[in-house]
This record gives C-alpha cells, sequence and structure tokens, in this order.
C-alpha cells in the first residue's frame, strides 16, 4: 500500500495558514528552516504552489545581513521553549538568532525541477544569494563554522559533547524546558546539553549577535560536515538558479568546489576550531559527502565502510554503533532519521550505486510502514520515538516513494 496518500494527510494537518508548516503539532509549534525545505519537496509532488509558500514563508524571516534564521516563531503559540525572549534578537523580531543547514536553494531547485516555473526562482533568487553571501563571509568561506549545535541539526549528537564540555554554565541560569513533558525524558537532550545551549544563548546576547565577536570569544566553533556537505551542495543549485534566471552562477560553483576540496583534504572529518582538533568520532555527517558530490569515483571505499559501520537491522544510525555513546533510543546519539536516509539515497543515486540506494530505500519505506511518521527511529527493532506525525518524515517518505516508482 502507498504511504503517500497518509503521508499527505500528515502534513496538512501540521499546516498553520496555508504557508507554513510546524515540523510536529505539539513538540515544535513553529516553522522550522530545514524542515520547511524538506516539508516543500515533500509538497512539490502533489501541490507545487503550496511548496512554493512553506518556502516563501520561510524566507521571511530573513534578517537585513542576509542571514536566514532556524525558527519563525508563530506568535500566538506560547509554550515552546526557547522563546523569542529567550533568543532576545536584535529588533524583537520574531524568530532565533542562529540558522540551519542551509537548505533552501536546494528545496527551491527541487520544486523547479517539478514545474519549470521561472518566476519563482525569479522570486526567490535575490533573497538566496544574500543568504549565501552572509554564509561564506561571515562563517568562513570555503568551510563554514557553526556557533550552536542546534545549527547543525544534529543537536545532541556526541561529535558535539567535548566542545560543549568547555563551556562554563552561570549558576543563574534557569530555564523551564517543555520537551519533557511531552516526550520521554531519556530520548532528548540531557540537563548538562541544555544548559550549555542555554549559555550560548546568553553569549550571543552579550555580543548582540556579531559574529566576528562570537567567532573569537565563544566557546563553541564548529566545522560539521553535514552543514557542509549542504553548503556544497546548495551552491551547485545556486549556481543551476542563478543560469536558470540568466546570471552568471559561477562563484557559487567555485565555492562548491573549495569547499569540496578542503573536505576531502580533511578525510571528511568534522573540526572543533576553538580546540583546533578534529573529531574523531563516527558518525551520520560522514555520509554526507556522497550528497555533495564530494567524493572521488576511486576514493569510495571511505564512505561505503563508514554506511556500513552506521548500518544495523534498520539503516542507518545517527551516531556509530559500538562507541561509548551509542544510544539506541536517544535522539541524535543513534536512532535513525528519515532526512539522513534521504540525503543518503540522493548520494547514492548520483554516484550510480542503485543497489545500495535501493536496499535502503525499501528498508526505509518498510519502516516507515510499520512504526508510523515518527521524528526518529530505534535502529534495532524500528520503534518509532519523540513527535508523532512528523512533518519532514512524511515529506520525504512521498519522494523516497516517488523515486522508488521511477524505477531505481
Ligand atoms: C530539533 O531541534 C530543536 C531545536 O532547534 C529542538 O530540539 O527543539 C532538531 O532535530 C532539528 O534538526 C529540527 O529541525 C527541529 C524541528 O524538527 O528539532
Amino acid at each position: 500500500m502507498s504511504l503517500s496518500d497518509p503521508a499527505r494527510a500528515v502534513l496538512e494537518s501540521n499546516d498553520v495558514d496555508g504557508s507554513s508548516t510546524r515540523p510536529s503539532p505539539r513538540l515544535y509549534p513553529h516553522q522550522w528552516l530545514w524542515d520547511s525545505c524538506f516539508i516543500a519537496v515533500g509538497y512539490s509532488h502533489f501541490n507545487v504552489s503550496r511548496a512554493k509558500r512553506e518556502i516563501l514563508s520561510a524566507l521571511g524571516g530573513q534578517w537585513e545581513n542576509g542571514m536566514i534564521p532556524h525558527i519563525r516563531f508563530n506568535p500566538e503559540v506560547r509554550d515552546y521553549f526557547p522563546s523569542p525572549g529567550d533568543w532576545g534578537v536584535p529588533d524583537g523580531k520574531m524568530t532565533s538568532g542562529i540558522t540551519q543547514p542551509p537548505m533552501p536553494a536546494i528545496a527551491a531547485w527541487e520544486i523547479f525541477r517539478r514545474d519549470r516555473d521561472r518566476s519563482f526562482l525569479e522570486k526567490v533568487h535575490g533573497s538566496l544569494c544574500s543568504y549565501h553571501e552572509y554564509l561564506h563571509s561571515e562563517r568562513g568561506g570555503e568551510v563554514l563554522f557553526i556557533v550552536h549545535p542546534w545549527e547543525s541539526g544534529m543537536d545532541n549528537s556526541p561529535i558535539f559533547d567535548s566542545a560543549l564540555q568547555r563551556i562554563e554554565v552561570d549558576d543563574t541560569l534557569e530555564y523551564l524546558r517543555m520537551d519533557r513533558d511531552l516526550v520521554d525524558e531519556a530520548q532528548r537532550p540531557v540537563k548538562e546539553h541544555y544548559d550549555r545551549y542555554m549559555q550560548l544563548l546568553k553569549t550571543f546576547q552579550e555580543f548582540e549577535y556579531d559574529i566576528g565577536d562570537i567567532r573569537r570569544n565563544s566557546d563553541f566553533i564548529f566545522e560539521d560536515v553535514l552543514f557542509n556537505s549542504i553548503w556544497s551542495r546548495a551552491n551547485q543549485d545556486l549556481a543551476r538558479i542563478c543560469r536558470e534566471v540568466g546570471e552568471d552562477g559561477a562563484e557559487y560553483s567555485e565555492w562548491c568546489e573549495r569547499t569540496n576540496e578542503e573536505m576531502a583534504r580533511r578525510e571528511f572529518r568534522c573540526y572543533d576550531a576553538k580546540s583546533e582538533e578534529y573529531v574523531e568520532k563516527l558518525s551520520c555527517a560522514a555520509i554526507m559527502p556522497l550528497y555533495a558530490d564530494a567524493v572521488e569515483k576511486d576514493d569510495l571505499a571511505g564512505v561505503l565502510s563508514s554506511i556500513d559501520a552506521l548500518t544495523l537491522e534498520h539503516p542507518i544510525c545517527s551516531y556509530g554503533p559500538g562507541q561509548p555513546e551509542f544510544d539506541p533510543s536517544c535522539y541524535w546519539r543513534g536512532p535513525v532519521w528519515v532526512n539522513i536516509n534521504w540525503f543518503l539515497i540522493r548520494g547514492l543515486l548520483d554516484y550510480g550505486l542503485n543497489d545500495l540506494a535501493r536496499e535502503i530505500t525499501g528498508k526505509t519505506l518498510k519502516m516507515i510502514g510499520e512504526n508510523g511518521f515518527r521524528e526518529y527511529y530505534n535502529p534495532l527493532s524500528g520503534e518509532g520515538y519523540g513527535g508523532d506525525r512528523f512533518s519532514w518524515t512524511a515529506a520525504l517518505c512521498i519522494d523516497i516513494e516517488k523515486s522508488m516508482v521511477n524505477g531505481i
């Protein structure tokens, strides 16, 4: 039985106002950047104008300096933490003060592939370019740094543990978490992590969101392979968008090349830019260079062995089993996430590794079919955790099912 119909119902039920979607009804009641990009990819298969509105709404939160924030708050919803007040961003904007993996150009290109509507690209092109200019000029150019684990989207991945440990927490820090009341606490980040997430928000406010000052003074400055692989791929797609609207996108293609070269030189390892150490832990970030087209065809052995090491009964783990921090039920410390499987499937197809892509596609759809549209899943049992009726699981399930039908 097709999963696309129930998936579509999930998306429609999480719709807020005809132009933005909650990642999940109670746990995440606002609009998140990369969630909306995945959601738009799903919508592009059955309601392309709704897909466009999702992206336009996410871009609507863009700051004057080009940064696109990772959350756009719905002013009518009060029960999510941290609230706009906790972020204290300049000019009282109703957004967070950090970004997320730079997916908008990728989503815009996916939408264009469905209906070839150039006027949509013309509408988003300026905003996408200024976002990429911001990332390039403010976040390090070739390989970008992130200033908070939330920017990676893989919030409590053990790859961030030692960088976070450096952060000293004020005695006066006080906050109330909502997520503990909604899902099992054991499946969420621990207090030690939340303290540090919140301490970073205080640092941002202390430096009035000036990224230069934050770069010099904050204890968390991290160069993540997932974020950078998406950055690379987004530059490829932005170059294509530029060509469609009659502009020269060569600069973005060059940025993509340089990021890929530098990631390869670093053997695709994440880098703690504060301690100046490579992170040797295996996480799902390791598969992302495939999606960025950053791996030479002759050098595929390394990434294939990472895929193998991340594969249990239900592929693929967000963090490698066998390492001490692996936990099959805790958020980004082991569970399967459908967006990561989607990147992997796309990357494998781009490299012509169709058998493995087909195998992972089949297992992903089976896992969703048996366990529902959950936020994340146990890689051993397939049990679903976290938010239910999770939007990006539904959206990407539609896309994955389509690629299956189209004959991989
Ligand atoms: C999770 O992150 C938010 C903070 O941004 C949270 O824990 O409350 C992450 O899984 C992130 O990748 C995702 O975009 C967000 C909404 O689904 O939830």
